[in-house]
This record gives structure tokens, sequence and C-alpha cells, in this order.
């Protein structure tokens, strides 16, 4: 049974989620009740943070508690990456199996899975269950992406060994039999913009190119109902003990395809409805949760690995839906940005026996939680155990009102952000301003930005030139925790 010591722990993580998207964060016109009821209920966070602004680094640092810019492997992965978390490296779900946790993961993994020769018809070794989760139910990378299979613990999914499965990422080795969204457009019911061109699943070209496994292919207009109910079926196997279950869901990332009920639900097209679909899948787990009487004493965390984009990849008109929905709110930039809509993400913290309701704008990144969550465990960190997590649980449960003095986030491709309690600082850095294939702003400039959150939180005006000491100073503190030892 659990104990206040030793509470359930969910980790809702939505995929490209805004912090301007949910009507509990200021989304008027796309109805989420289910993450509402949680905000009134619980903490909701002003200022919480991914790492980064891309998926696989941010999940990287959710579940190791490291920055991801240690790791050169932390970079938004192929289908058939191999695994970039160790299996002897310390991480989030085996420090809470140390003290009698159930550990498991529901929907999108992203973080590579074997070891270098990855195949999809054999039992799979480097996988979620290697790296400290008992039970895994996943995707192998994204919803774009090959092989488009769930993944069942070491297995796919329904996969007929008569039609074993194919995967390549190279055009050279694309398959000739297999249609692709480049040669055979007509076949398409979304059309692709940039990159999403290989093979056609469902009537949508995805990254890469994959051949059989036709059992094994996934529906897109379940996928989130699927997710949702493994998630349960995660719950109620392991009610009587303590369990610590990581439910990372596909919405509202591309390709966009709801299920036929939430079609039309918003002004905004496909992008608003799969927000909507989200909120019930959430619903659905957090109401089985309720009804199995584990409410009280379950920690529940609601947030998204990055922030938001229109278009990434599919004509599927979010761009022309949009309207003057704000999806990161009052912040500048979102995916891939240096500015704050790039990691600034709703973040929401329930834990009725433990936490009181409220607001709070104290300053906590996700890399955070592996920290705070061992200090509820009551479990010691060894001296290279997750080396840039903070212990914060007084800050995660409302108690201190101030968090982090300070972190480092990233953009792209390992360039950093500097932030403290009031500025944001973004180093000079040789790279595009704008994202060609997306329009966001990815906020690369050739001189240092400076901005005061305080009065600028838009991040408008550049105050490098007027503060040249405070460039300088937040310049020395980002070097220093570069140049820091892997170590707390
Ligand atoms: C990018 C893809 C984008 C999306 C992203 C991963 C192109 C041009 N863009 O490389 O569509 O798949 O990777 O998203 O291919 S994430 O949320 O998993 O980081
Ligand atoms: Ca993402």
């Amino acid at each position: 049974m659990s104990d206040t010591k030793h509470p359930n722990i969910i980790i809702i993580y939505a995929d490209d989620l805004g912090f301007g998207d949910v009507s509990c964060y200021g989304a008027n016109d796309i109805p989420t009740p289910n993450l509402d009821k949680l905000a009134e209920e619980g903490l909701k966070f002003h200022q919480g943070y991914a790492t980064a602004a891309t998926c696989t680094p941010s999940r990287y640092s959710l579940l190791t508690g490291s920055y991801p810019w240690r790791n050169p492997d932390a970079a938004v992965l192929p289908g058939d990456a191999p695994q970039i978390i160790g299996i002897r490296d310390n991480t989030m779900p085996k420090m809470l199996q140390k003290v009698g946790y159930r550990t498991g993961i529901v929907g999108k993994w992203h973080l590579g899975l074997g070891d270098g020769d990855l195949d999809f018809n054999r039992e799979i070794q480097g996988t979620p269950n290697d790296v400290g989760f008992d039970d895994s139910y996943i995707m192998a990378a994204t919803n774009d992406r090959v092989p488009c299979v769930y993944i069942d613990n070491r297995h796919v999914d329904d996969l007929d060994p008569a039609d074993p499965i194919e995967v390549t990422y190279d055009w050279d080795k694309a398959f000739a039999d297999v249609p692709t969204g480049r040669h055979n457009p007509e076949l398409l019911d979304v059309m692709y913009d940039h990159g999403h061109d290989g093979t056609i699943i469902n009537g949508v070209s995805r990254i890469g190119h994959m051949r059989g496994g036709q059992s094994a292919i996934w529906d897109d207009e379940t996928m989130g109902e699927v997710f949702a109910d493994k998630a349960i079926e995660f719950i109620e196997r392991n009610q009587d003990e303590p369990f610590f279950l990581y439910y990372a869901l596909h919405q509202p990332h591309v390709p966009r395809i709801p299920n036929p009920r939430f079609r039309g639900v918003t002004p905004h097209g496909v992008r608003g409805d799969v927000i909507v679909e989200m909120d019930w899948c959430i619903g659905k787990v957090l109401d089985r949760l309720e009804s199995l009487g584990l409410k009280d004493n379950t920690l529940v965390i609601f947030s998204s690995d990055n922030g938001p984009v229109l278009n990434d990849g599919y004509k599927d008109q979010a761009v022309e839906f949009n309207g003057d929905h704000r999806m990161a709110g009052p912040l500048r930039g979102g995916k891939y940005s240096l500015f704050e809509g790039g990691t600034r993400v709703p973040f929401i913290v329930r834990w009725p026996a433990q936490i009181q309701p409220g607001e709070t704008d104290a300053l906590f990144n996700q890399v955070d939680l592996y920290h705070s969550f061992a200090q509820i465990v009551n479990q010691p960190l060894d001296s290279v155990e997750a080396p840039d997590s903070q212990a914060l649980l007084e800050t995660l449960t409302g108690r201190d009102t101030h968090g982090r003095d300070s972190m480092v986030l990233e953009g792209m491709q390992y360039k950093k952000v500097f932030r403290d309690q009031r500025y944001a600082y973004i180093p000079p850095h040789d790279d595009d301003f704008v994202c060609q294939y997306t329009g966001n702003e990815k906020g690369n400039l050739s001189k240092p930005q400076l901005f005061d959150l305080h009065d600028d939180v838009g991040q408008v005006v550049n105050l490098a030139e007027q503060m040249p000491e405070k460039v300088a100073e937040l310049e020395e503190k980002l070097q220093d925790v570069i140049n820091s030892e892997k170590t707390r």
C-alpha cells in the first residue's frame, strides 16, 4: 500500500503542448475540463520548464536528472536509433524501484531502442525495461516516424512472424514496392510539407521507411485510447503497491489525427481537436484513479516536453485554423526556440494528501523531479546520480515559492539559454533566427540577447547592450554550469 512516504506517482507528459494551449492556461476556446479540474485541485505553476525545446533531450533529462547537452547523443532520434540511456545509468524509475515501487511507461519513448543491431522481429534488448521500468507499452520514437507499431515490453505487439518488419531511414535503401509520400502523393489523406515523405501508413507519409508488419500497424485514430487503456491497466494491476507511471501522450504532435468523435470540437482544426482528445484521455485515466480510491495519495504531475508548433511537417491546416489562438500564451517562440515559448510549458502538480491547491511563480525545471521524488521516498542519491537535479520538494508541494535560483535551458542542438530568477540570457549563436521548416523563431543571433522577464515576459526588448555587466555575469554563470563536473 502507498503511504505519504511512498505515494503513487504519475507523470502525464504531453508532446509539443504550449504554455497557452489548455483552458486553465488561457486557451478559452480549447476546452480541457479534466486538466482544469486537475489545476483547481492542485498547484498550477507559472514558471515550470522542460529542459529543452525538443523531445528527446527533455525526456532524457526528465528520466536521468542530467542536462541533455551533457550527452552528445541526446538529440531528436530516428525510430531505429540505439538507446541513449545506458543500462548502468541512474534513472528516476530505477531509483524508485530501489524503494519498492512498481514502475511503468505507456506511450512515447523516443530515447532509442536496442544496442546497435536493433531487429524489431526479435526480443529487443535495450528497452525501457532495461533502464528501470518493470512494464512498458510504447511507440519507439514519434507518431511521424517509422516503425508505426506498438512495442509491448520487448516485442512488437501483434506482429505476425510470417510478415517481418524492415526499417530504414536511408532513401537509398527505401523499399521499391512500398508507396511513399514522395512518389505516390495521390495516396495521401494529408499532404506532407517537409521531410515527412517516406512510407505511407494509414494515408499519412512518415519520416523513414518500413515494410512488413501489417498486422502490427497502429491505428492513429485510436492511439489516444489505446495508451489511456494501457495506463489504466497498469494502475489497476499495481493498485495495492506504490507505483510510478510515466504516461507519455502522443498529442498534439504531428500527424494530428483525432478520433472522429473529436473532429471539429474546436475552431482550431485538428491541432485544437487533438488537444481536447488528449484532455479526454487524461480524464479517463484520472477518473479510474479516483474510482479505485487512489486519488488522495497519488502525486500527479502534468506537463509537456517542449513548446508548440503549427506546421511541423504536414499541411494539416493548423496554420489556417489557428486564428488568434496564442499557443504559447504571452511567451515568445515555441518548439525549437531559445525564447521562453520553447521550454516554459504547462506544469500542474496534484497530491491531495500533501498539497494545498493554488498557483505559484516558483521556478521549477522537470530535471528537478528526480531529486524531489528521492526526497519524498527518502532515498539518498550517490555522487554521480542525477547531477543537475535539485532537491525541490518544498517547491513542488507549494511550501517554497522561490524554487531554483537559475537554470540552463536548451533550444536545439545543444544551444543554451541561461535563466535566473529575473533574466534570460541567450549567448550569441551562429545559426538561423527563424526555423526554415516551421517558421518558429529559434532565436539565434550573432550578438548576445538579454531579457528582463519580470517586465517583458514576451521578450521584446533586448537589454544586452544596455546591461553589459549582467551579460558578463550570466555568461560566467553559464560557463560554470557547463564546466562543472558531472557530479553533484
Ligand atoms: C524534426 C521534424 C519534426 C518533428 C521533430 C521531432 C523535420 C523537418 N522535422 O526533425 O517534424 O518530427 O523532428 O519532434 O523532419 S519532437 O517533438 O519529437 O522533438
Ligand atoms: Ca515534443
